[in-house]
């Protein structure tokens, strides 16, 4: 099986990438990166002269390039994460999310159309369901409710995903997680950024009264479904993926502090994201039922193994925070 991983530097896809060598050893994993300032060639340093994964910079709009690597590698499915995906950009530049997350998943689309390609995964967000009251949980038939551009732009990849099934046929798997969490976040993101800034001594910024809820999963056990899914699941449907963590912001920075020991008068609460989503839950059930996926981590397990591996790495996000990071490509991969 020949697989095409767009967004494979970054934090998900490197994770993901890293997880099919070792679970589907006989794969062969092609990675289309574009290597904005998210991709991170560096995630994937272990598999440096591996013949079974193969690397191109490229990006998802170009339609030419990924026929061709369609047809060079032979490939069989697709698993597609590349995307802007950071909500706060989104607010201050939209276009990039929609050229990328709208009109490069359409043209990826149409790239696998008229290559024949059968199975494509996308991978979507729970974001796309809007925000929740206090109570319930998104399944499948919740409205399509998002609030920023980022969710925007992801909702009409998801939809016109599922209109290429619909309409062409194509054998179309979309799976909506929760917020991810783990190794090689860019310290952009809740978690990491919380951990180098606490690391540093520097406040920890707090969006608003800090009662905002997400629904953590570990970022293995969302490459376990994305696996799942696109071994067994059905054409045109859709699943949830979630770990049935609910937390508050605040509760999740304070456990960082704890982890890090450091106090908790470092939290600053600061001026609220516009349109801040108040509460994601997802309800899981259907690929629980339907594919046999459960997750593996508990998240105080996780936080406390993933707050260790930043805190052990700072080699990785002092060379990410620098910028030194995008050398890199430059030196290690393009030289040869
Ligand atoms: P990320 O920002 O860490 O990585 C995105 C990757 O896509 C980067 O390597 C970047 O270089 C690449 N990329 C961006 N534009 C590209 C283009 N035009 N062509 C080719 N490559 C391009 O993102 P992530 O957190 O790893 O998320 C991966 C996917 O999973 C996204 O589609 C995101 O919407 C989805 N998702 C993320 C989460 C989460 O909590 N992080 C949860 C649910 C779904
Ligand atoms: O500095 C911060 N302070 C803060 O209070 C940051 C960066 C975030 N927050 C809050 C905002 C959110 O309520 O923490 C929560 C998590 O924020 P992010 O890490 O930016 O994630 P979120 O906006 O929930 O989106 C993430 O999960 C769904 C990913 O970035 C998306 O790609 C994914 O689709």
């Amino acid at each position: 099986m020949n697989v095409l991983v767009t967004g494979g530097c970054g934090f998900i896809g490197s994770n993901l990438v890293k997880y099919l060598r070792k679970h589907r050893p006989d794969w062969k994993v092609v990675n289309l990166d574009k290597l904005t300032y998210a991709g991170n060639l560096e995630n994937l340093a272990e598999l440096e002269g591996d013949p079974q994964h193969v690397f191109v910079r490229g990006d998802i709009g170009s339609q030419d390039l990924i026929e061709h690597l369609l047809v060079q590698h032979s490939i069989d499915a697709v698993m597609h994460l590349a995307a802007e995906s950071h909500v706060d950009r989104s607010i201050l530049g939209p276009e990039v999310f929609v050229t990328t997350n709208v009109l490069g998943t359409q043209r990826l689309l149409e790239a696998c159309r008229s290559r024949g390609i059968q199975r494509f995964l996308m991978v979507s967000t729970d974001e796309v369901y809007g925000s929740l009251g206090p109570t319930g949980a998104f399944t499948e038939q919740s409205p399509l409710q998002p609030s920023s551009p980022y969710s925007s732009s992801k909702t009409s990849s998801d939809l016109i995903s599922l209109a290429y099934h619909h309409t062409f046929g194509m054998d179309v798997v979309v799976t909506r997680c929760s917020n991810n969490y783990g190794r090689y976040q860019f310290p952009e993101k809740l978690i990491p950024l919380m951990v180098v800034n606490a690391l540093h001594d520097k406040p920890l910024p707090v969006y608003g009264d800090g009662g905002n809820v997400r629904d953590w999963l570990h970022v293995e056990d969302h490459c376990s479904a994305l696996l799942r899914a696109l071994e067994k699941g059905k054409a045109g449907e859709v699943y949830n993926i979630g770990g049935g963590a609910e937390r508050k912001n605040i509760d999740i920075v304070k456990a960082v502090l704890g982890l890090v020991g450091k106090p908790e008068s470092l939290i600053k609460f600061v001026k609220d994201r516009p349109g801040h989503d108040r509460r994601y839950a997802i309800d899981p059930s259907k690929i629980k039922a339907e594919l046999g996926w459960t997750p593996s981590q508990t998240f105080e397990q996780g936080l406390a193994e993933t707050v260790k591996w930043y805190v052990d790495h700072p080699a990785w996000w002092e060379r990410v925070m620098s910028g030194t990071y995008r050398q890199y490509f430059e030196t290690q991969y393009r030289a040869r």
